[in-house]
């Protein structure tokens, strides 16, 4: 059985006070929370204090992690250094990275073996647009998104010990989600498409759902079979939000 895993993104939001108290909220809310991995993603700026006050139910991942070990990546922060202050986790590929960054599969894939080899599990994030799924292209966009990825890992390595999220763009901050049915056909999609190449892996790989993912429709999506968790946006800055979800995927 796969672990529930739950993510709160807290994106590009908070000064350092406000990143501790949402950070001492949420590690004292979960204290009663067994049998689920959860995980704060705070800015790069804010996760030595975080660090500082998440009791031991509550992990760290990072937003982002540069493509390269060390050097000339000036704005980049590396994955060793995200070990280093005690990150296990980083958010790779988000659409807000592809859409205003310009991020595209062959650097997301070169962060995602970054992370891999200095023992960062990646969150990988995936998913169209409205206009990908009026067209009927839902499936197609998906798939190129993580073949694009794969196709570029050391194949012995593969994803590695990562994590998917299945992020449909549409429901990005838009206060949209999702209906269950739609999130479970594409987690399943998604779970199929591993399978064609590592059918154990594909079992064991936790597949998360995003896009405005809050309390109110947390247990539902989570009943779902394929759907073992939640990468939270907005949610996730409400720590009696972010608490409720954690409980209703225990
Ligand atoms: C959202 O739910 O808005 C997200 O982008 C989660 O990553």
């Amino acid at each position: 059985m796969r672990t529930p895993l739950i993510a709160g993104n807290w994106k590009m939001n908070g000064l350092s006070a406000d990143a501790r108290t949402l950070a001492e909220a949420v590690s004292d809310g979960v204290q009663a929370t067994e049998g689920v991995e959860t995980v704060v993603c705070p800015p790069f700026v804010h996760l030595p204090l975080v660090r500082a006050v998440l009791g031991n139910r509550v992990a760290l991942g990072a937003q982002n992690c540069a493509d390269a070990p060390t050097g000339a990546r000036t704005g980049e922060v590396s994955a060793s250094m995200l070990a280093d202050l005690g990150v296990g986790y980083v958010i790779l590929g988000h659409s807000e990275r592809r859409q205003y960054y310009g991020e595209d599969e062959a650097l997301i894939a070169a962060r995602y073996a970054e992370a891999l080899a200095h023992g960062l599990r990646p969150i990988l994030c995936v998913g169209e647009t409205l206009a990908e799924r009026e067209a009927d292209r839902t499936e197609a966009v998906v798939a190129n998104q993580l073949h694009g990825v794969i196709d570029r890992l050391d194949a012995e390595v593969g994803l590695g010990n990562g994590v998917i999220a299945y992020e449909p763009v549409w429901a990005i901050g838009t206060g949209h989600t999702a209906t269950a049915q739609q999130a479970q056909a594409m987690h399943a999609f998604i779970r199929q498409t591993l399978a064609l190449r590592d059918s154990l892996l594909a079992e064991r790989m936790q597949l998360l759902y995003g896009g405005s993912m809050k309390a109110a429709n947390a247990a539902e999506l989570l009943a779902e079979p394929d759907i073992d968790g939640g990468l939270i946006g907005g949610a996730s800055l409400k720590p009696d939000d972010f608490v409720a979800i954690c409980a209703a995927a225990a």
